[in-house]
């Protein structure tokens, strides 16, 4: 039986290697699966690794993104596909919570909730975490967590922040973009440049 289209909220995390790359293959590739279309993906963030002791700034910084996709999948599928796209980029997992390449969380998949040992949705600690819902907003100001309410409402409640990466646009728009100039070009020079004899080679 098929659920049909839902759409998906997913997470991108990583601190390891070069992160901003990483995680603009992963939208491409997470665009690229057998239904799945993403349909937006926020700009990357950066915020210190939260570990199962807590913040620690000994550790590399992660930059994290949110994007929204529209999935034809049923939610183990969906699952399986990310977990093979984190393994295509290096992914090792041997401590939880522990420095990664790649992380792919699905936070939501419409209003499906599961609780399997699996995959628990939505997923059970996006609403503590700014590094989710600050990119989550970027895409959908309206966005809601399932029967935690609001992620604007969410996010009031947290103490901690992301800090917006300087220069990084967002991650479902080609890196090359850049705004149109709003002075026009400087015209060529009208005197044509002539040879000068006996110059340098
Ligand atoms: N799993 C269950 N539910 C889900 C779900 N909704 N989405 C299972 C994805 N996976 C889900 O995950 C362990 C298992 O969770 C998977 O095999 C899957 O079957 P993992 O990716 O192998 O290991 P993990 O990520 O270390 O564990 P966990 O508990 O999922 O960690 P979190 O909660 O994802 O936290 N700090 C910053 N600043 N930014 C981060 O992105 N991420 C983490 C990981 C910790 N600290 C961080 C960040
Ligand atoms: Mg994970």
């Amino acid at each position: 039986m098929s659920g049909g289209t839902r759409r998906a909220v997913v997470a991108l995390g990583s601190n390891l290697g070069d992160r901003a790359e990483l995680l603009r293959a992963a939208v491409a590739e997470i665009d690229a699966t057998p239904g799945v279309t993403v349909v937006a993906a926020s700009a990357p963030v950066s915020s210190v690794a939260v570990t199962l002791e807590g913040p620690d700034e000994s550790k590399p910084e992660y930059l994290n993104a949110v994007l929204i996709a529209d999935v034809d999948l049923e939610p183990l599928a969906l699952l399986d596909a990310l977990a093979a796209i984190e393994q295509q980029h290096g992914r090792v997992r041997d401590e939880r919570w522990g420095d990664r390449t790649l992380d792919l969380d699905i936070v939501a998949l419409g209003d499906v909730e599961l609780a399997t040992q699996r995959l628990t949705l939505p997923h059970p600690r996006a609403a503590e975490r700014a590094f989710v819902l600050e990119p989550w907003l970027q895409v959908d100001p309206e966005a809601r967590l399932g029967r935690a309410g609001r992620v604007a409402d969410l996010l009031e409640l947290l103490p901690d922040r992301t800090r917006v990466v300087p220069g990084a646009g967002r991650l479902d728009r080609p890196p090359t973009a850049r705004p149109e100039p709003d002075v026009a070009p400087t015209p060529p020079d009208p005197t044509p440049s002539t040879p000068t004899p006996g110059g340098p080679a």
